[in-house]
């Protein structure tokens, strides 16, 4: 049976389209899966949309349609995001958390938790900010009694709430990252969550009173169940057991400790601790010349947009290339142009396109199937570690050294006195290129089909530029 590999990406709220910060995420989660793939694995890559937020109601609310209306409506414009974007080839999973198995096995698996004496009824009284669909503290808001990050009044509450005796897994979540290092990546964000909980964890109300909207508590129709609880059951809820556990959560470093302290102590506490996922990545976060992404400042730039303007190869470069894969950093189209040109055009475009025009010269014949085993251990370990940064420079270096070589041997020369010798080297060179071009294959998939079908002609010819400088 050969190996799985099961990746997902946040469930993402729909009260707006995707912009580029969602596809970060996705698309390496996509990385993953082409990587994986390509290693023999059976492969699923979870991705949807979280639904029964407020946000939804508001979204729905604010553009005058019913919610379901507007949720489909949604739906549609991010799977075809998804779609166009060209992620996992078109097979990815998309649980929608409207969806009626989901809100079956969502209110089974609250009703497993509190048979196991894991949730208690109690009070609520604090505030509620539905821009992070979290209750927060007096201590999180800003000197104007705002959400600093959603600049919104929040929610004063009070009111009935079933609480998840999350403290009662104190012990078995330090265990858990003691014992795993490696279960939350990058270690900086590791170090952070553990002493979080070193600090002492509090029992979280997990269910919301009167709302009309979401999954109802199963044992009281008075209550709806917290959108957070519902949302991560959403990596299980619906996807074949074969595939649990997941073997790593995409997630940004915003919805971290959801994901790294309540999401594993949920899994403990309903007995599926076979089922805790093998690792979380929490990446960093793009902003525009300095300030958040957000529709509502104007300045959330559309990946289907920048990808026509400048090929969907090219968007998926430069995000891995731009910040190390756990790192903020400015997402600029001006720092996309000179990436384009530098990296694109004159470096990986032109070793091709010169490697291929020498092999006309020399009327030479392509690689029909490498014999080399695919993937290096240098490439593997990056790609294990998701660090997607330091894998792209190693294959640059691979294309400098290339170029070096072409360099310090010119072939275009020694043909006219030694075209056995030229031929040789040009030969050599062909096989660095489909190396080169297989570690491309799970960031720049097209490119690298494009130069595989050009190497692996009967006779290499040479054709119009694969980046022309812009
Ligand atoms: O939090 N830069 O959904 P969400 C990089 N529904 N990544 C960004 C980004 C940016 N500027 N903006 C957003 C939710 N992201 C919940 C998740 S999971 C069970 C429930 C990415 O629509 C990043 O991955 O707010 C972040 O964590 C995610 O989008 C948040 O998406």
């Amino acid at each position: 049976m050969s190996k799985k590999f099961f990746v997902t990406t946040p469930i993402y709220y729909i009260n707006d389209l995707p912009h580029i910060g969602h596809a970060y995420a996705t698309f390496a989660a996509d990385i993953l899966i082409r990587y994986h793939k390509l290693l023999g694995e059976k492969t699923l890559l979870l991705t949807g949309s979280d639904e029964n937020s407020q946000k939804t109601l508001d979204a729905a609310k604010k553009r005058g349609v019913t919610v379901e209306d507007y949720s489909s409506g949604m739906v549609a414009n991010w799977q075809s995001t998804w779609g166009k974007l060209q992620i996992a080839d078109g097979e990815f999973k998309f649980v929608r958390t409207t969806n009626i198995d989901h809100a079956k096995f969502v209110q089974d698996f609250f009703q497993k938790i509190y048979d196991n004496g894991y949730i208690e009824e109690g009070v609520y009284e604090g505030l509620y900010c539905v821009g992070h669909e979290a209750f927060i503290k007096e201590s999180d808001l800003d000197e104007s009694g705002v959400c600093p990050d959603h600049k919104t009044k929040p929610q004063l509450l009070k009111e009935k709430n079933y609480f998840f005796k999350l403290k009662d897994f104190s012990k078995q979540l330090l265990e858990l990252y003691s014992k795993n290092p490696d279960f939350i990546l990058p270690t900086e964000r590791r170090n952070e969550v553990v002493s979080f909980v070193r600090s002492g964890l509090e029992n979280i109300s997990i269910s919301r009173e009167g709302s009309s909207w979401g999954i109802k508590v199963p044992f009281d129709q008075n209550q709806v169940i917290y959108v957070w609880f519902d949302a991560l059951l959403s990596y299980y809820s619906t996807t074949s057991k074969e595939f649990w556990p997941a073997d790593v959560h995409i997630i940004g470093k915003d919805i971290l400790r959801f994901h790294a302290v309540i999401w594993p102590a949920m899994l403990l506490a309903a007995g599926f601790e076979n089922y805790l996922p093998k690792k979380i990545f929490a990446h960093g976060f793009f902003t525009i010349t300095g300030t958040k992404i957000s529709k509502s400042l104007g300045n959330a730039i559309d990946p289907i947009k920048v990808s026509e303007e400048f090929g969907l190869d090219t968007l998926r470069y430069f995000l891995f290339k731009e910040l190390p894969f756990g790192h903020d950093g400015d997402f600029s189209l001006e720092r996309l142009r000179e990436i384009y040109n530098s990296d694109l055009a004159n470096g990986l475009g032109n070793l091709v396109s010169r490697v291929a025009k020498l092999a006309e010269s020399l009327d030479l014949t392509g690689v029909r199937e490498n014999k080399t085993p695919l993937f290096d251990s240098t490439f593997r370990i990056h790609l294990d570690k998701l660090e997607f940064h330091q894998a792209l420079e190693y294959i640059w270096k691979k294309i400098k050294d290339a170029d070096k070589k072409l360099e310090s041997t010119k072939p275009w020369e020694l043909v006219k006195t030694d075209k056995e010798a030229a031929a040789a080297i040009v030969e050599n060179l062909i096989l660095q290129v489909i190396e080169i071009q297989e570690l491309l294959l799970p960031f720049i998939p097209d490119t690298a089909e494009k130069i595989r079908l050009q190497f692996s002609k009967s006779k290499i010819k040479s054709t119009k530029p694969l980046f022309p400088r812009k």
